[in-house]
């Protein structure tokens, strides 16, 4: 089945998955696809002579996932957008139960989940610890009834992708994730999870910095103003799990 949908892809020095992630769509029946590439240095954009129904937007520079993606968002213009990352750890044999979900439960947005029933994670370990804790912290803090709000893996509908385009002051890194389930949540947006299988990449690197994970914090104390003891308990152990990952790896 053909479906009015199409899947986009922030990527960043992505071509030897992309390479491979592309005909796996394909076999799905996706039938558009948009990488948005932020001047990869690899030769990622030189694969659009390969395949037909992939799109190419190149930018000028590293602008931003989020911005990655609510661009494709528009370019796309189809009712469903998947977004995915580029490196495998979102499995494309997922993406049309995702859409098929979307489309049953009337979903604005549907999270490939690892936390859910089913879900399951084989990220790294210290991934995983933080992924966790930013989940719990989140769920807790703002009163959101997910169990995977970090997770880049996603349909939107097609009113989700119009409305989060209008929004202009949404966070660009990582934390906009939490930044666009909240505001979907808080504005009447169904919102429901799919259990994933997430995969530890195993083709080039994570842009994943530290300094993501600082923001993440920021984000909730700025948001919720009030510190809730549970937020600075946890902050104070991630803090420690952070500093002693960079203490294990660099020095
Ligand atoms: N266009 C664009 N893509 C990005 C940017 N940052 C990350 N990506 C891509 O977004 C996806 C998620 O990043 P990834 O490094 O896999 O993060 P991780 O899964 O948390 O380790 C990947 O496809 C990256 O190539 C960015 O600033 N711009
Ligand atoms: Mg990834």
């Amino acid at each position: 089945m053909q479906y009015n949908a199409s899947v986009v892809i922030p990527a960043l020095n992505e071509k030897n998955n992309l390479s491979r992630l592309i005909p796996a769509l394909e076999k799905n029946n996706i039938a558009s696809i948009y990488i948005i590439d932020d001047k990869s240095t690899d030769g990622t954009s030189e694969l659009v002579q390969n395949f037909n129904n992939a799109h190419f937007l190149l930018r000028n520079g590293r602008l931003g996932l989020i911005s990655a993606e609510i661009d494709g968002m528009r370019l796309s213009g189809t009712d469903y957008v998947v977004v995915m990352d580029a490196d495998f750890s979102h499995n494309p044999d997922d993406v049309p139960g995702m859409i098929r979900q979307a489309i049953d439960t009337s979903s604005d947005l549907v999270i490939g989940s690892r936390y859910t029933d089913n879900g399951i994670t084989n990220d790294e370990f210290i991934r995983k610890i933080i992924s966790r804790i930013a989940n719990i912290i989140f769920r807790l803090s703002f009163d959101i009834d997910l169990y995977d709000c970090t997770s880049g893996f996603r349909v939107y509908s097609r009113k989700a992708c119009d409305f989060i385009g209008k929004q202009v002051d949404i966070e660009n890194g990582y934390v906009g994730q939490v930044d666009i389930v909240n505001r979907l949540a808080h504005n009447g947006f169904k919102i429901t999870e799919y259990p994933v299988v997430f995969v530890k990449r195993t083709e080039g690197k994570s842009k994943l910095k530290m300094r993501e994970i600082v923001n993440f914090f920021l984000f909730v104390i700025y948001n919720k103003k009030i510190f809730r003891p549970i937020i600075s308990m946890s902050a104070l152990v991630i803090l420690i799990i952070v500093i002693s990952f960079f203490i294990i790896r660099f020095v």
